[in-house]
């Protein structure tokens, strides 16, 4: 039974990472990733906020296996904590880091990039993976007087999961419409996340629970 809730004045939505690196074809494909297109076009129009991340890596970053001479999705240990090895991906500039072409980019007001610095990955919208590195999205949200924070995008388990994580710990009631979410699910990372959300009060609707 799904529930009601009403697209307020205040909401925001954040369309995290629909780009072609995450979509199939992409050097980092998400199952199903460009299913999502569809769906968060039609949530962009409902919303008053909006604000897109953009996956954003310099060639050589510290999260490319290639970078290290080791196999991706394997992991290492940085001065940060352990980091997951992933293809080369979302490679400023290239192709691969465009936004899916049919993603109606037109409705955002805001793009954040994020993972531009060399020696810090970043899965989270706000925070980069040293816990410090500010991407300015909480300072956004706050001047535009946002009151409820909805994720959507690529990959549920990653930068949507992150993204959230940190939306509430700033304060905000957060939702992740689950539907306009992919997962890579890697060794059990989608339950983790999952179990993640439910522990920090993070819930999970569907995009037919926005009336
Ligand atoms: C992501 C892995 C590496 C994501 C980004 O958008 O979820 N995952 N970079
Ligand atoms: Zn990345």
């Amino acid at each position: 039974m799904g529930m009601t809730i009403r697209i307020e004045e205040r909401d925001a939505l954040i369309v995290v990472d629909v780009q072609n690196d995450f979509c199939p074809g992409g050097a980092l494909a998400v199952a199903g990733g460009d299913s999502v297109v569809p769906i968060v076009d039609r949530l962009m129009e409902r919303f008053p906020i909006v604000v897109l991340t953009q996956d954003w890596h310099p060639p050589g970053h510290v999260s490319f296996a290639s970078t290290h001479a080791r196999e991706a999705f394997t992991t290492i240990e940085l001065a940060y904590g352990t980091q997951v090895l992933w293809p080369d991906h979302c490679i400023q500039g290239s192709s691969g880091a465009e936004f899916h072409p049919s993603l109606r980019i037109a409705r955002a007001q805001a793009v954040i990039r994020k993972g531009y610095n060399g020696g810090i990955d970043s899965y989270s919208g706000f925070q980069e993976a040293d816990r410090t590195t500010q991407t300015g999205l909480t300072g956004y949200l706050r001047e535009r007087g946002a009151e409820r924070v909805f994720v959507c995008g690529l990959a549920t388990d990653y930068c949507v999961a992150w993204t959230a994580y940190d939306a509430k710990t700033e304060g905000w009631p957060v939702m992740v419409v689950e539907d306009a979410c992919r997962a890579i699910d890697l060794d059990g990372s989608l339950e983790g996340a999952f179990a993640e959300m439910e522990r920090r009060g993070i819930d999970r609707i569907t995009a037919a629970d926005l009336d």
